[in-house]
């Protein structure tokens, strides 16, 4: 007798909270989240913002709840899941997508200009998973999905803080599974490759050089679109995942799994 069936990625009777999700990857993971029949609630750090994505999911049809919250801000967050519980009730899924990056040599970037992608990329998601776990553990059950990068696994020049970040948002990945896992509660990571995103827009500039070579790493010889970690999001989010736990689903196009193709002989 298996439990599993399609039903299995529903996500119906479900509220998911994805953070920073007026646009962009969050935006996209929220909607598919949404389409798979949960209900949205985001975040992100103005209003402004918020309205943009408000204005966003109507267009696509989605009844999501904004709201004004800095993932960085501990009591702004416990106040927001607060006022979240009863707007809209407790959250089932949380989707820590909130975060920024700053390119700069490692030598010229300021120790403020390092805390701040520190606690915006890894503090952020500690106090957004402290702050929806002891309800999860009540209701025994809960899905977290951190999303890492591929910079998780490798560095590149100016991206020091970023990659240290997201190195250690996988490792508070495996932390949180092995810590709560016991309560039904299933913790993973999406890496993300090279997304076509505004924070990745400096980087594709037809011509740039950045942009052929991401092209020529990737094996998929493309830019990932916010499409591509649809899938990956639902399954993560929906009880087809239920033994998955600790894991970080790199949605890459492969370029981790390659050292690059050599290039065209001249002969
Ligand atoms: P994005 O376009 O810059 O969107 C990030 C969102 O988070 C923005 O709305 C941003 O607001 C918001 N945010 C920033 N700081 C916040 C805070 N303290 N509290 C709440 N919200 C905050 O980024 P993206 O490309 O969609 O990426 C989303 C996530 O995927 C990030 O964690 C990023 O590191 C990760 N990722 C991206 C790629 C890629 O290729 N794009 C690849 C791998 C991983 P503002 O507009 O004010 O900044
Ligand atoms: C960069 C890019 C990357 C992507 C992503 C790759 O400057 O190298 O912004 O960091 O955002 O994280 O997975």
């Amino acid at each position: 007798m298996t439990n599993f069936s399609m039903d299995s990625f529903s996500l119906k009777g479900k509220v998911a909270l994805v953070t920073g999700a007026s646009y962009g990857i969050g935006f996209a993971i929220a909607s598919a989240l949404a389409e798979a029949g949960a209900t949205i609630v985001f975040n992100d750090i103005n209003q402004t913002l918020v309205d943009q994505g408000l204005e966003g999911y109507k267009a696509a049809n989605i009844e999501a709840h904004g709201y004004v919250a800095d993932v960085t801000k501990e009591d702004e967050i416990n106040e927001f899941i607060s006022k979240v519980e009863k707007d809209v009730g407790p959250i089932d899924i949380l989707v820590n997508n909130a975060g920024i990056i700053k390119r700069i040599p490692m030598i010229e970037m300021t120790a403020e200009e390092w805390r701040q992608v520190i606690d915006i990329d890894l503090t952020g998601p500690f106090i957004m998973a402290k702050a929806v776990i002891p309800s999860m553990i009540e209701r025994g059950h809960g899905k977290i999905i951190n999303i890492a990068s591929m910079m998780s696994e490798l560095g590149r020049e100016t991206v020091s803080a970023y990659a240290a970040a997201k190195g250690g948002l996988k490792m508070l990945t495996k932390n949180i599974a092995a810590e709560y896992g016991e309560h039904n509660i299933q913790t993973n990571a999406i890496g993300p490759g090279y997304i076509e995103t505004p924070q990745t827009g400096p980087l594709r500039v037809a011509g740039h050089p950045f942009n052929e070579f991401i092209i020529s790493k990737t094996p998929a010889a493309r830019w990932g679109t916010t499409d591509d970690l649809k899938g990956p999001a639902v399954f993560l989010a929906s009880d087809a995942s239920n033994f998955v736990n600790g894991h970080t689903l790199y949605v890459d196009g492969g370029i981790l799994a390659s050292i690059g193709k050599q290039p065209a002989s001249d002969d």
